[in-house]
């Protein structure tokens, strides 16, 4: 199995940190350089339309991009430790603490990234007004979560998830436009050091 990656990227190190939690070890990462535009070659688009990693090759050839997807597929294979639930309410939690922490931050995160910084304006238009604004909604939606936090350990209850696996990737990759959990945050910041002292927070 090859997953295609990049090093410094938020969305890859969910899937090694989600492999890291499992001990799967039997993978092999090829690195894509996303500033030289590597991932928009004709070879990557012909496994990868949407040009986006990661993406999962497997033995027969076959493809899995979307870094949910990938994380799906790897619980199933190897379901042990459960990290997307283990009885049907857990799975629906997790699931809407994913979901959640994807759209209302993580994907804020990134499109302020994007439209502020250019990095990307090769292959798209930023829209500089739009990046500032995505940025103002990941820090309103750090308020909820710091309260959401103040009485659950981790996202779902005392069971790392992930989703936490997710909010931790978006939170260190914030840094980068400046958006950090500070004092007004102290309960995300309690989860924030419990999750980064994970062994597999290096990953
Ligand atoms: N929905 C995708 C998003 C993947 C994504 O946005 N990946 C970024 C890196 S973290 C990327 O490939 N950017 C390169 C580009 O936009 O050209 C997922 O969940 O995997």
């Amino acid at each position: 199995m090859k997953l295609y990656e990049t090093h410094t990227a938020p969305n890859p190190r969910r899937v090694r940190m989600f492999l890291a939690e499992k001990g799967i070890t039997d993978v092999e990462y090829i690195q894509v350089d996303l500033a030289a535009g590597d991932n928009l070659n004709k070879d990557m688009r012909a496994k990868n339309p949407t040009t986006k990693i990661p993406f999962l090759e497997l033995d027969d050839g076959t493809c899995i991009g979307e870094t949910l997807a990938i994380c799906r597929y790897f619980e199933e294979i190897q379901p042990e430790p459960p990290l997307m639930g283990r009885t049907p309410l857990e799975k629906a939690q997790v699931e809407m603490w994913q979901r959640r922490v994807e759209f209302y931050f993580m994907m804020q995160i990134g499109m302020c990234f994007q439209h502020t910084s250019g990095y990307f304006k090769d292959r798209m238009t930023p829209v500089p007004e739009w990046g500032s604004e995505a940025g103002k909604n990941a820090v309103a939606y750090m308020k909820q979560l710091n309260e959401h936090l103040a009485s659950s350990q981790f996202l779902v209850g005392d069971y790392f998830s992930v989703a936490d696996i997710n909010l931790i990737c978006a939170l260190d990759f914030a840094r980068v436009v400046k958006i950090k959990a500070g004092e007004d945050h102290p309960h995300l910041l309690r989860w924030y050091q419990e999750v980064s002292s994970r062994p597999s927070a290096q990953a």
